[in-house]
C-alpha cells in the first residue's frame, strides 16, 4: 500500500559541541540521525561565541531536520543516547560538553511536560541555533508564533548582541 504515514513529522535538531574534538563529535551525531530519521538535511557546521559562560571554550554549532514517525519523547531519549555515546558529563548546568543534541521543533507539536518542552523555550533566542537552522529549513514554522525560521531570525538580526559567526 502506498500514502503518506500520517505520524510522520518534520523535525529540528540543534548540533552543539565545545569540548574535545567538536567537529568528531557533530559528524558523530549525523551519522547516528542519519540512522534514525528519513529525509535527512544538515546545515554547515559553524564556530561562536558562547552565550552565558564567556570563559567557557567557543563553540561548534550546526542544525539538522529529518522526518521521523514516533513519539517525540522516543526521538528525546534517543539524542540522549547519543550524548552519552560521546561521554557527554552533566556535572553542572552549562558545563563544557562534547555533544549537545536539543531537540527544536516536532512537527507543530507543543508540548510542555516535566521531561520535554516544545517548541524548544529558547530556540527563537538564539542565532547559534537560527542561522543554521535557516540554511536547511527557512521556511519551517513555528507553531507558538506562526513565524518561519527565516523570519525569527530576522527580528533577532535587528538586535545587538547574540554570538558572532565564524563559517569553517
Ligand atoms: N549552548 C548553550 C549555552 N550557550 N552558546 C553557543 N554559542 N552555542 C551553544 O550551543 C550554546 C551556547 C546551552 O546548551
Ligand atoms: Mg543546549
Ligand atoms: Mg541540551
Amino acid at each position: 500500500m502506498t500514502g503518506v504515514n500520517p505520524s510522520a513529522r518534520t523535525v529540528a535538531v540543534a548540533l552543539g559541541s565545545n569540548l574535545g574534538d567538536c567537529g568528531a563529535h557533530l559528524a558523530f551525531a549525523v551519522a547516528r540521525l542519519e540512522r534514525v530519521l528519513t529525509d535527512v538535511r544538515v546545515s554547515g557546521f559553524v564556530y561562536t561565541d558562547p552565550e552565558h559562560g564567556v570563559d567557557d571554550p567557543r563553540f561548534l554549532n550546526g542544525a539538522l531536520v529529518g522526518t521521523w514517525t514516533t513519539s517525540p519523547e522516543a526521538l528525546l531519549s534517543t539524542l540522549l543516547g547519543i550524548e552519552r555515546e560521546r561521554g557527554r558529563v552533566r556535572s553542572r548546568v552549562g558545563a563544557p560538553r562534547t555533544l549537545d543534541l536539543d531537540l527544536l521543533l516536532v512537527g507543530d507539536l507543543m508540548v510542555d511536560s516535566e521531561v520535554l518542552q516544545l517548541p524548544h523555550p529558547r530556540f527563537r533566542s538564539r542565532r547559534f541555533v537560527l542561522g543554521p537552522l535557516s540554511e536547511i529549513a527557512p521556511g519551517l514554522v513555528d507553531p507558538v508564533t506562526g513565524k518561519t525560521v527565516s523570519e525569527l531570525l530576522r527580528l533577532l538580526s535587528g538586535n545587538i548582541g547574540g554570538s558572532r559567526f565564524k563559517v569553517c
